[in-house]
């Protein structure tokens, strides 16, 4: 019995992306879910499993039509689907009363059901949210009926508010494949056995690093998973140390050749940290915009500190507030906090002083 899952594909939503991607993002979610349709097409897949948060928020009848038009080209595939916390099934949800494909299986009750598949001698078990927080453990008691050879649960959830998972109660539960979303990062809680495929696309900021499907097999040997990864495009966090000899000329044209080394396709959060020289301030507006010519670009910080002569300062200072600040940290490691904050507030005097006159 060959499948594929996949969780959290969040159609509908509209991810931050840059200037340049604005108002595409949410359309590259779509490209891709039907990128996976295909490939079960393809690959004569036997079971497309949907572990929750298809949808973003409450789907709308167009968007429910669009994803089951597309299950409608499956020739052999069956397409098993439970609704997460972000389309969980409201009293008004038109997940009551859609009309799917003949070839699509929705659990959406709010306990536990299966469905049967004797001709790949599979049972599938899941339920769906009717709230958008449930704090029950609704799956540590679970077990498989035996109704078939194959039993998989199809689950969602795994943090305090949204139905919390004991690894080790899951893994006893005789499931031979229990396939897992909400957490939007792809990991295994077992190695072939407890999965969460993550996010199909990244859809926050924070959803770095890649995305994509579980590809997987169960016989009577066992369960043989391989992860896909399929996603458009990464959010990485880039960290660019600076150092004295750097400029605002300099960082600019090393924050473009980053891009271009990690893949202009891709949507950055950009950080500058080290040791600037004193002289020297970064225009994070300016940088942004320049970035944005080589890739997507969601911001730039500065958190660079200026290298100052904390010798030269404290002897041209030694009797005033500033000399009396930077004796208070003497000794102190360059990696450690109070040097950042010897930094920070050696800056705010000296800023003081420009403007002020002089006096403190
Ligand atoms: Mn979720």
């Amino acid at each position: 019995m060959k499948f594929i899952h996949i969780a959290d594909v969040h159609l509908g939503a509209e991810p931050e992306a840059g200037a340049a991607l604005r108002g595409r993002r949410g359309r590259e979610i779509w490209d891709t879910f039907e990128h996976v349709i295909d490939v079960c097409e393809e690959q004569n897949t036997d079971l497309l499993l949907i572990a929750g948060d298809l949808f973003h928020r409450q789907p709308l009848l167009k968007e429910l039509k669009e994803a089951d038009s597309m299950f409608a080209t499956l020739n052999h595939t069956k397409v098993v689907l439970i609704a997460g916390n972000h389309d969980y099934i409201r009293s008004d949800s038109y997940y009551r009363t859609f009309r799917w494909s003949q070839n699509v299986f929705p659990l959406l009750e709010e306990t536990p059901e299966y469905m049967e598949f004797p001709e790949l001698e599979t049972a599938v078990y899941g339920l769906s949210y009717h709230h958008r927080e449930i704090t029950e453990p609704l799956y540590d008691d679970l077990e498989p009926l035996g109704k078939q050879p194959f039993e998989i649960l199809l689950g969602h959830g795994g943090d305090e508010r949204h139905i919390p998972i004991d690894r080790r109660k899951l893994e006893r539960s005789g499931f031979a494949y229990v396939a897992m979303g909400h957490i939007h990062k792809p990991q295994a809680l077992v190695k072939n056995r407890i999965i969460y495929a993550g996010a199909l696309e990244p859809v926050d900021k924070n959803d770095t690093g890649l995305h994509g499907y579980v590809q997987g097999e169960i016989t009577e040997k066992g369960v043989r998973t391989r992860w896909i990864p399929c996603a458009r495009r990464s959010y990485i966090h880039l960290e660019l140390t600076v150092d004295e000899t750097d400029t605002q000329r300099s960082v600019r044209n090393r924050i473009g050749q980053e891009i271009n080394n990690y893949g202009n396709d891709n949507i950055y959060k950009i950080e500058l940290n080290g040791c600037r020289d004193a002289d020297i301030s970064f225009d994070t507006d300016y940088l942004l915009q320049q970035a944005a010519e080589s890739g997507n670009v969601l911001e730039v910080l500065d958190g660079s500190v200026p290298a100052y002569d904390f010798e030269r300062l404290y002897r041209e200072n030694r009797d005033n507030l500033l000399g009396k600040y930077i004796d208070r940290f003497r000794g102190c490691n360059e990696e450690s906090e109070e040097y950042q904050a010897l930094c920070e507030g050696v800056e705010v005097l000296l800023a003081c002083r420009r403007e002020g006159g002089g006096a403190w």
